[in-house]
């Protein structure tokens, strides 16, 4: 099974922000986890560099758009790989193998009759290189996502015929009903659909900056029929001397924020009819991280700077922060105060300590083997029980709810460290050491737990060594099994423990489905503590 993820490739004419990140992160999250099942997983994210945006941005520094290409794709890239996202490619819209594969799709849909010449007269917004229809206009034809006022543009283009895919698109989202989600964001774009498509521009006159068009040189083709094909044209060349168009499409899956919806959700499926080639599998719309009330963008100084926070804390910890702050799909605000409290309670506190305390544990009762037990049925069983648990997480993420499957393991966290309070290893430690000094003449702890691992030995303790191991068995297996469930969220941190945990695996598995007799270390705290 092969599944292929992309994030929209941002525009270079300013610097990543924190934004930009979340989409990578949650794609990469995506990425991992399908690589865990075993799928065959292409991701793919890069730079979109044509069009008005990056054209004006250049010009207001005085520099060509190819040098603020050049200056700004690297960022992309280092945020990339700073954020531990694990791109098979970074695609730049200005490599000629992207450019020569646009032109031979786009020319396809040409050929196939989707495009006339015509005369656009309507808003523009140059910042979104949209042409805006009355329905998107904010208050005074202003652009409602960069609240600029807007011109009225008249100018002749080729228009691509996407009217004429109304019916296509209806049937689409009819057919395929998790085409689109979340569900609210499938409805806005039907809704789209169904107050009647009008064509829209595929070229325009006045760029200096993008491709031209096969047919007609003169004019530069609208920079989201370049920028969309990229999901398309990176397979062709990603890697070298192999096509792997047929490998990984069209079981595409794209992330992206709202902002970019109709695009995507719209437009983007038509085109791809229009050229002859089938629709990806589907997108998740998210929604915007906000700072205070106000989305966060390149323009506004106020923000959280990922690279500050990773310095400090580690991608993990940024990725898991923004992955459970803000739901996934819905607007949410994120700050550094924020960061600090779920960092110490959940990371250091919850989930660290957890993880630290099981190690220490297995290391001073059963010198650091995992013994021999069968999972607690009460803690496998009940609405937070591990039992079922990887199924539900795999559900949740089929479904892009990664906030959602955040949420279900971090009930599990919860539910282990009440285990662990309930049973209170520690008593059971002390009694099984008495025991074992009248009973057996057992010496320290430590020593009486090897002892209870060694096959043939007579049990003739009170039973609070059996309890004790059947706690000690059944944290270090629901901390595996979480571990290995976080290993796409939180990979850094999941591969020391899983490491420290003897386990060698990554293949997402069951609470219960490894046995005792793995050898366990101790290591530093996973989060440790703020000063
Ligand atoms: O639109 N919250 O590029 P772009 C969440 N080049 N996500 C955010 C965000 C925020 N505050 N700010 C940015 C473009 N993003 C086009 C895309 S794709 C064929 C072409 C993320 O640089 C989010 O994914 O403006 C959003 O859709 C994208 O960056 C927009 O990036």
């Amino acid at each position: 099974m092969s599944f292929y993820v992309t994030t929209p490739i941002y525009y270079v004419n300013g610097e990543p922000h924190l934004g930009h990140a979340y989409s990578t992160m949650a794609a990469d999250v995506l990425a991992r986890h399908h690589r865990q099942r075993g799928e065959d997983v292409f991701f793919l994210t890069g730079t979109d560099e044509h069009g008005e945006p990056v054209e004006l941005a250049a010009a207001r520094e005085g520099i060509s758009p190819r040098e603020l290409a050049d200056r700004n794709a690297p960022k992309f890239e280092r945020m990339a790989a700073r954020v531990e996202a694990t791109n098979d490619f970074f695609i730049r819209t200005s490599d000629p193998r992207h450019m020569d594969r646009v032109s031979e799709v786009i020319q396809r849909v040409y050929d196939n009759g989707h495009v006339y010449e015509g005369v656009y007269e309507g808003w523009y917004c140059p910042r979104c290189a949209d042409f805006k229809t009355e329905r998107e206009l904010g208050p005074g034809n202003t652009c409602p996502i960069h609240e600029i006022a807007l011109e009225r543009e008249r100018e002749e283009n080729w228009f691509f015929r996407l009217s004429a895919f109304e019916d296509d698109l209806k049937r689409l989202y009819a057919e395929r009903p998790e085409f689109v989600v979340p569900e609210h964001r499938r409805n806005e774009a039907l809704s789209f659909i169904a107050h009647g498509l009008q064509d829209v521009s595929l070229s325009r006159p006045n760029l200096n900056w993008g491709l031209r068009l096969p047919w007609d040189p003169e004019q530069r083709m609208y920079v989201w029929f370049d920028a969309l094909l990229n999901y398309y044209t990176a397979l062709s060349f990603a890697r070298e001397g192999e096509d792997l168009s047929e490998r990984f499409w069209p079981s595409c899956f794209h992330v992206l924020a709202k902002d970019i919806l109709k695009f995507h959700a719209v437009i983007w499926p038509a085109l791809l009819l229009a050229a002859g080639l089938e629709p990806p599998r589907g997108m998740v719309i998210h929604g915007y991280l906000l700072m205070g009330e106000r989305k966060m963008s390149k323009s506004l100084g106020d923000v959280i700077d990922p690279g500050e926070v990773i310095d400090r804390f580690g991608a993990d910890a940024l990725r898991f922060y923004c992955l459970r702050e803000v739901s996934f799909g819905q607007d949410g605000s994120v700050s550094a105060a924020g960061f600090e409290t779920r960092y110490e309670t959940e990371l250091a506190n919850d989930w660290g300590n957890l993880a630290s305390r099981t190690l220490a544990m297995l290391a001073r009762y059963r010198g650091g083997v995992v013994p021999e037990a069968a999972p607690d049925p009460e803690l496998a069983s009940g609405d937070d029980g591990l039992e079922g648990l990887e199924v539900r997480v795999c559900e949740l993420i089929d479904r892009a709810e990664l906030s959602g499957a955040l949420e279900a393991i971090w009930s599990r966290v919860r539910r282990l460290n009440r285990y662990v309070e309930e049973r209170s290893p520690w008593v059971l430690a002390k009694q099984e050491g008495e025991s074992a000094g009248e009973g057996d003449g057992g010496g320290a702890p430590g020593e009486a737990g090897r002892e209870a691992q060694q096959p043939g030995r007579p049990r003739t303790r009170s039973g609070a060594g059996d309890q004790l191991d059947v706690v000690l068995y059944n944290l270090a297996e629901g901390v595996r099994t979480l571990a290995l469930l976080l290993v796409a969220f939180m990979p850094a941190s999941s591969e020391r423990l899983l490491d420290a945990l003897g386990e060698d695996s990554r293949e997402i598995a069951g609470f219960g489905s490894r046995g005792g007799g793995a050898m366990t270390e101790r290591i530093p705290p996973l989060f440790p503590k703020l000063d």
